[in-house]
């Protein structure tokens, strides 16, 4: 039978960062609440475009297609600033931070090039307009957010990063058959220097 994979395209961090976000959010106190799980450090990234599950035979399609996406786009500076929950304050099920508006546009069309391109090679994926965040942690059924959700909120949303690069992007293959999420980077594309 033809293997598949579950993909997703995503911007990584710099180490550094991710460092930081580890040391000041994710090990927090505000995070350590029942039914909350961060993500774990490894694992942050700002996904682009969610492909889903797909056979590893149209890796080759994939790669031609991101190259042709990367193509003209330029590398550019972000900040995470802020935070936020989706859907909603009442009933969250993601919580995340957010990037400064100038990037967010830059992603916004980096992301819509990127799902142009896999689309003309025939690849889908996730229909849903895309919202610019870092995903920090999902929420299960015995969050309660009532009590938590607002000092959790506070937390992130006091967040600020430094100014820093995207200048690549990967495709992963998210494997869920290990318990918790393992990403493994199965292709990466520079951004013009
Ligand atoms: O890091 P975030 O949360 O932005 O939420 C999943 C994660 O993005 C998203 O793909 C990224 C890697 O797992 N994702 C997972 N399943 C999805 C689905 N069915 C999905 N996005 C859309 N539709």
């Amino acid at each position: 039978m033809e293997n598949h994979l579950r993909l997703f395209i995503a911007a990584s961090l710099p180490s550094e960062l991710i460092t930081r976000l580890d040391r000041d959010i994710l090990t927090a106190p505000e995070l350590r609440k029942s039914g909350l799980r961060p993500v774990p450090a490894q694992n942050l990234h700002l996904t682009l475009h969610f492909i889903g599950e797909t056979p590893e035979t149209k890796l080759p399609d994939i790669d031609s297609a991101l190259e042709r996406a990367v193509g003209g786009i330029a590398g550019f500076r972000v900040r995470l600033v802020g935070g936020g929950c989706f859907p909603n304050r009442r009933s969250p099920r993601v919580f995340w931070i957010g990037i400064d508006s100038e990037a967010s546009q830059a992603l916004g069309s980096l992301a819509k090039t990127v799902k142009n391109e896999l689309r003309k090679a025939g690849i889908g994926g996730d229909p849903k307009p895309f919202r610019p965040h870092l995903t920090i942690a999902r929420v299960g059924e015995r969050f309660d957010a009532d009590q938590d959700a607002g000092a959790l909120l506070k937390k992130l949303d006091a967040f600020n990063s430094d100014p820093f690069e995207i200048n690549e992007i990967v495709c992963c293959a998210s494997d869920l058959s290990r318990g918790k999420p393992v990403y493994e980077k199965v292709i990466e594309k520079r951004l013009i220097g």
